[in-house]
């Protein structure tokens, strides 16, 4: 389907203001063509440099003024560009106008983000990740402000502050960064229990996503929707990826954050560039306002999700990131979202926590983005026209004409207000009170949903996540404290987490809770079985069978699949078949946590170097440990289990294809046979196998 009219009308505003250094010289920013830049003005060869030297004090004061405030939060971000359409119209229950009509594309700009690191910190982080969704709608800009986690760690945000003070880094040393592995933090959740839910998503899977192309993003707070004719429905939105959930893991997560701190966003990055567009099902859960008390839990608390089962989830709509920003700076860190941008036919409810957003992110623009004319700036400006009476500021980018007032006669009365209605009129009443409702006090029964919800594996995850973290506080009453906590949601869990951080196991029971929702469960979302853009390392040597490379190269190709030749050097190697063959990478340049499988050819040439090169070695053993498939042909299956002895008990080397918890191998020689390649196909689209009996090294 071609691009629609304000899709285009998008692109064509920010291309009115990018320059283009191809035109002509470099000039000042008056305009003035430069001659030379290399060398100040000065007075003499070897003299000093001269007040009047124009051009290097504008060049020096831009630079030193350069940088702005990075965000309080989510400092560090990836964004993309891209469209979301409606499958059907949802006039039903929202009047918004991009709701309406699924031959109309609405442009978007998507940023994830880290929120405890600073803009330089590492990707792959224990954290959430934020999720805001700019659609620039016809009616005007709609933000959809989300993280990929569907809960908050608190209920009223007037405790923003108390809770990402004690998630940053401590306050006298600045240590850690990107890390919620620390004394404040945990100090705080164990004083603080309605934080314990999204604290069991963090230290779930969900908190180490492989790529932002493969994570859900949430809307989180319960909002309104109105129709036309003003009847409200509170409603929850969801994003579900097209390539299914799937994470790293833990120790994976850690050396990458070395190998390849931006591991997140150069994948989002490469894909978009690639053309595999990343793609998201919007999908919403609607409950009418009649049933508003119809659940054991407060819909305005933003620490409860409401589990698919009681309200299922219903698909409006599909978004895709085809295009990359130009400048990150202007695009990407200029981006200024607000949870108060809305637009007719999506209105708030009165969580608290949503209601303290809608004070903070304006605030917070007119800081980082230095005064109120943000929303003049190409990436956060509306396709939807603007006529506003608001005038002058900093960094006023307009040539405003007419009335600066409402009413106005002698501006012939425009604007005026002719607009449609823009909040929903409903009831509030209630003395003013500084309290928390009775129904917001329940804060365990959730945290235990999730936990019984999740699949063997997934809680051993979990249990060493919470290790991990405990076993860094030096606070031993906040271990003793927490752990006390956790009995509350589960006493195994308690008792499980109690043991490897050296504190008394819990023996009192918290209250039971038996409910369970499987759709929280990463093993219920594995997307739609593709293997595009899956990455596959092939460790390879001179004298390796040149057809395993070819076939194997074109038959995960033709499946979406990325394949890249490794050599212990770079250039190219001899194949016994097929002469030369281009390598894609040197060994010492790469690491297996940076693919998501790893494959060794055969040849007829011995591989005794292969067998005790230490970076093999650790590659194809690390790709073990993580759960990774790896796969094997011709000679190569003696290499695997050589240098991963415990792939021999799962594959025999000589009888054929075989497959067992994604390991893969086949002896036979020559190209890779079908068989083979269909059982490595179904071991990379499983993503992880974690069900591998534990490692011995
Ligand atoms: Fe927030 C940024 C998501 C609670 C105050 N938040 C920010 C971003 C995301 C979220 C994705 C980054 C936007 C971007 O890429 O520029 N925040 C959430 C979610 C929350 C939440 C899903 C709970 C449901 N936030 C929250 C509260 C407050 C804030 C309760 C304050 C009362 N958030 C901010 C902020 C930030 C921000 C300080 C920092 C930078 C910015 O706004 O633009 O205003």
């Amino acid at each position: 389907m071609p691009p629609l009219d304000h899709e285009d009308r998008k692109q064509q505003r920010e291309e009115s203001t990018a320059d283009d250094p191809a035109t002509g010289p470099l000039t000042t920013d008056q305009g003035v063509d430069v001659d030379r830049t290399d060398d100040s003005l000065t007075a003499g060869e070897r003299g000093p440099t001269l007040l009047e030297d124009f051009h290097f004090r504008e060049k020096l004061t831009h630079f030193d003024h350069e940088r702005i405030p990075e965000r309080v939060v989510h400092a560090r971000g990836a964004g993309a560009y891209g469209w979301f359409e409606p499958y059907e119209s949802c006039a039903e229950f929202t009047r918004a106008a991009f709701l309406q009509d699924p031959s109309v594309r609405t442009p978007v700009f998507v940023r994830f983000s880290t929120v405890q690191g600073p803009k330089g910190s590492a990707d792959t982080v224990r954290d959430v990740r934020g999720f805001a969704v700019k659609f620039y709608t016809s009616e005007g800009n709609y933000d959809l402000v989300g993280n990929n986690f569907p809960v908050f760690f608190i209920q009223d945000g007037i405790k923003f502050p108390d809770f990402v003070h004690a998630l940053k880094p401590e306050p006298d040393t600045d240590i850690p960064t990107g890390a919620s592995a620390h004394d404040t933090l945990w100090d705080f959740v164990s004083l603080q229990p309605e934080t314990l839910h999204a604290i069991m998503w963090l230290m779930s899977d969900r908190a180490i996503p492989r790529s932002y192309r493969m994570m859900q993003g949430f809307g989180v707070h319960t909002f309104r929707f109105v129709d036309a004719a003003g009847r409200a429905t509170f409603v929850k939105f969801h994003w579900k990826p097209k390539l299914g959930v799937h994470s790293l893991v833990w120790d994976e997560a850690q050396e990458c954050q070395g190998r390849d701190p931006d591991f997140n966003r150069r994948d989002l990055w490469e894909a978009i560039a690639a053309g595999e567009y990343p793609e998201w099902e919007l999908g919403v859960q609607l409950v009418p306002e009649e049933d508003e008390f119809a659940f054991d839990f407060d819909l305005l608390d933003a620490t409860k999700l409401i589990p698919e089962e009681l309200v299922p989830i219903r698909p409006i709509g599909r978004m895709v990131l085809d295009r990359n920003p130009e400048s990150f700076f202007a695009e990407t860190e200029q981006v200024a979202f607000h949870t108060a941008n809305l637009v007719p036919g999506i209105d708030f409810t009165d969580d608290p926590l949503l209601q303290a957003r809608n004070f903070s992110y304006l605030d917070t623009q007119l800081l980082r983005l230095g005064g109120p004319n943000f929303s003049q700036l190409p990436v956060n400006r509306p396709v939807a026209p603007v006529r506003t009476n608001q005038r002058d500021g900093f960094h006023q980018g307009r040539i405003h004409r007419g009335a600066n007032y409402f009413p106005s006669s002698l501006g012939g009365g425009h604007p005026d207000v002719s607009g449609p209605r823009m909040h929903h009129p409903q009831q509030v009443h209630g003395p003013k009170t500084r309290t928390r409702a009775v129904s917001f006090t329940d804060h365990y029964s959730q945290a235990a949903l999730f936990w019984h919800s999740m699949s063997d594996w997934e809680r051993e995850h979990i249990v060493a996540a919470f290790r991990f973290e405990l076993g860094k506080v030096t606070a031993m009453q906040v271990r003793t404290r927490t752990v006390a906590e956790l009995a509350h949601v589960d006493l195994d869990l308690a008792q499980r987490v109690a043991r490897g951080i050296g504190v008394p196991e819990p023996a009192e029971k918290g209250p039971e809770f038996g409910a369970v929702s499987p759709a929280l469960s990463i093993e219920a979302l594995p997307g739609d079985g593709s293997v595009r853009t899956r990455t596959v390392a092939v460790l390879a040597h001179d004298g390796v069978d040149g057809r395993h490379l070819t076939s194997v190269r074109e038959a995960l190709a033709a499946r979406g699949a990325v394949v890249e030749v490794i050599a212990p050097e770079a250039g190219s190697l001899d194949t016994t078949s097929e002469g030369p063959y281009p390598v894609d990478r040197a060994l010492p340049t790469v690491a297996s946590v940076l693919y998501d499988a790893v494959l060794l050819p055969g040849g007829p040439v011995g591989t005794p170097d292969l067998i005790t090169d230490p970076d093999v070695i650790r590659f194809a053993r690390d790709a073990y440990r993580h759960g990774k498939p790896l796969a094997a042909l011709g000679s190569g299956v003696g290499v695997l289990s050589a240098v991963v002895p415990d792939t021999v008990r799962l594959a025999t080397p000589t009888s054929g294809a075989v497959a067992d918890r994604g390991v893969v191998s086949d002896a036979a020689a020559g190209p890779a046979r079908a068989e083979f390649v269909e059982a490595f196909t179904r071991a990379l689209a499983a993503h992880r196998h974690p069900q591998r009996p534990p490692v011995r090294y």
